[in-house]
């Protein structure tokens, strides 16, 4: 008998101990709930003394984690077994993301600091009356160049890095629609084709660019740019004005043809484990001085308008990168075009990469 009250204590010393063992497993892999709170947000993406300044403020912990592709986000968060509180997706993810049932609706008597959002970036068709999303960063896809790489030429058209004597010269940005938005535009079609023979004709004008393409990157993008490893590059308009403040030789372009409008927005996921801390964490972001410090850091472009004042004049007076109403007009936003159509400029942008291999 004495050996059973043995056997079951230690059975029962055991089961603690692995319970016990499990969870501080999972708060050290960045589980939140409690006081901690997961930030899922693209690299390169956040002045890292904020995330310090917040943890100050709240006494909230952060995990913050990073991804490279809307694609690759969505994915993660729907595959399940994660606890994002904040992601940032940008537009067309996030028609997609609310259509699926993925987002959280925001509390908005939590969010005083909304009203230093611009308004012209507000109630987008994408989040009709920002349900789930609120304004982080917006931009343009554009080249950033070099003209003295270049004998002083300008480029002004998506056909001009089709010239054949720029071989092994172009970097491109990893993104499937970024690239293949360059082939619709260069063709005159819309970035948000879905005509299957106009996506065939530019993924195969696309191969023919091949012999320029020197190589296609992530964020090291602006440190190959910036170090003149190539003359021009496939960009967003935050990480070229990156790359020309580390190289006052180079500068950007919307080409004439057309290019992408693009909003990143914060939302809360139905992951989400701590939706207080989240709201906490996006209003925290949306103060003007912290959204002016942030900015500073990253380069992109604030739709904060009350940031505007704290940062350089020249900064904000930059028309390639605070581009007018007027010009963002002509500039089309993504749009999300189904499982199916999308899935098909990934197939294509996939067989453009094995193209070059
Ligand atoms: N390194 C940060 C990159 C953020 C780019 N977001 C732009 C998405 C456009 N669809």
């Amino acid at each position: 008998m004495k050996n059973l009250v043995r056997f079951f204590l230690v059975i029962a010393v055991s089961s603690a101990l692995i319970l016990i063992a499990i969870s501080s497993l999972n708060s050290s892999q960045g589980y939140s709930g409690g006081n901690t709170l997961t930030v899922y947000n693209w690299g390169d993406y956040i002045d890292p003394a904020l995330i310090k300044k917040f943890e100050k403020e709240t006494g909230i912990k952060v995990i913050y984690e990073t991804f490279d592709s809307n694609e690759a986000m969505m994915t993660k968060i729907q595959q399940g077994g994660t606890t994002y509180d904040v992601a940032v997706p940008s537009e067309y993810t996030i028609d997609k993301m609310r259509h699926e049932n993925l987002l959280i609706p925001l509390d908005y008597t939590k969010l005083p600091n909304l009203k230093n959002i611009d308004k012209r970036f507000m109630d987008l068709p994408f989040d009709p009356d920002n349900q789930y999303s609120v304004p982080y960063f917006w931009g343009t896809v554009g080249i950033v160049y070099n003209p003295s790489k270049l004998n002083g030429k300008k480029i002004t058209s998506w056909n001009d890095l089709w010239a054949p004597d720029l071989k092994n010269e172009i970097l491109l940005i990893d993104g499937a629609r970024e690239v293949m938005g360059m082939g619709l535009n260069s063709l005159g079609y819309s970035l948000n084709d879905t005509n299957k023979e106009h996506l065939l004709e530019a993924k195969n004008k696309l191969d023919t660019l091949t012999p320029n393409v020197k190589a296609i990157v992530g964020d090291e993008i602006k440190m190959l740019m910036a170090n003149e490893e190539a003359s021009i590059g496939l960009v967003w308009s935050g990480d070229a004005s990156e790359i020309m403040s580390e190289n006052e030789h180079l500068d950007y372009v919307v080409p004439k043809e057309g290019s992408n409008l693009w909003f990143d927005n914060m939302v809360i996921p139905k992951t989400a484990k701590n939706i207080d801390g989240a709201q906490k964490f996006i209003n925290f972001m949306l103060d003007p001085k912290v959204a002016a410090q942030n900015t500073e850091y990253v380069g992109y472009s604030t739709p904060n308008k009350a940031a505007l004042k704290f940062l350089p004049k020249d900064v904000v007076n930059d028309k390639r990168f605070y581009p007018s109403p007027e010009l963002t007009k002509k500039l089309e936003v993504y749009e999300n075009l189904g499982k199916k159509n999308l899935a098909y400029y990934n197939e294509l942008f996939l067989q453009f990469k094995m193209h070059r291999k």
